[in-house]
């Protein structure tokens, strides 16, 4: 069984979805960063992590990418074309949404208050917006890799799900992808099985 170290709201919820489509099982621990119990594992304290046979893997889009080779799911083989083409688009995600959002992030809550900058926010929304439009141009449909899902729609929901929250404008044809894959049975589990980390983690 998998045991996944993280808590509500992060990048937990990438490897949480996944698992939930796998049908794998799995137990959690609700916990925030840097934790003990995460420093235990991850020398960054970063979340998530996931133990497998007690070996701790780090890093969500590494993880997604072991489970999805393990089971036979959600990836094109290693040594392929289509692999090489799929992992240039999940490196478009990270390189291009994922830390755009993760600066906005940084300059409204997580640096000091005194190091916050608000135009870097501004400026981030404002590339951020262009981004999203490359990566809808870039979308075959329904998948970003064509006919199948893959790794990188894990990572570019989870993306599209946190620039609502940064209000960040997106392109109607990503809101109807976004739409589709949250219509998906496995995660509505994992959005059920977050909320109820969340409960957890504030009931301490
Ligand atoms: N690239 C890493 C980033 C991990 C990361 O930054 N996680 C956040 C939560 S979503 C965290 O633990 N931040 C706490 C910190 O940076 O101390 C991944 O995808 O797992």
């Amino acid at each position: 069984m998998y045991h996944v170290i993280g808590g509500a709201q992060n990048r937990t919820f990438r490897v949480i979805w996944m698992l939930e489509e796998l049908g794998e099982r799995y137990e959690r621990t609700a916990c925030h960063p840097q934790e003990a119990v995460v420093r235990q594992h991850s020398v960054l304290g970063k979340l998530p992590v996931l133990l497998v046979d007690d070996v701790p893997l780090t890093d969500s889009t590494a993880i997604l990418t072991f489970l999805a080779d393990r089971h036979g799911r959600f990836t094109a083989l290693p040594g392929t074309l289509a692999r090489a083409a799929q992992d240039g688009i999940t490196h478009q995600v990270l390189d291009e949404l994922e830390a755009g959002l993760w600066l906005i992030a940084r300059h409204a809550f997580i640096l000091p208050e005194e190091r916050r900058i608000p135009q870097v926010r501004e400026v981030a929304r404002w590339e951020l917006e262009q981004r999203f439009e490359m990566l809808a141009r870039r979308l075959k449909g329904p998948y970003l890799m064509g006919e199948s899902m893959s790794v990188p729609d894990f990572i570019a929901l989870h993306c599209i799900n946190w620039a609502v929250i940064a209000k960040v404008p997106l392109p109607e044809a990503l809101g109807d992808y976004a739409e589709m894959l949250r219509q998906r049975p496995g995660y509505q589990r994992a959005v059920a099985a977050d909320k109820a980390a969340e409960a957890q983690l504030q009931a301490v």
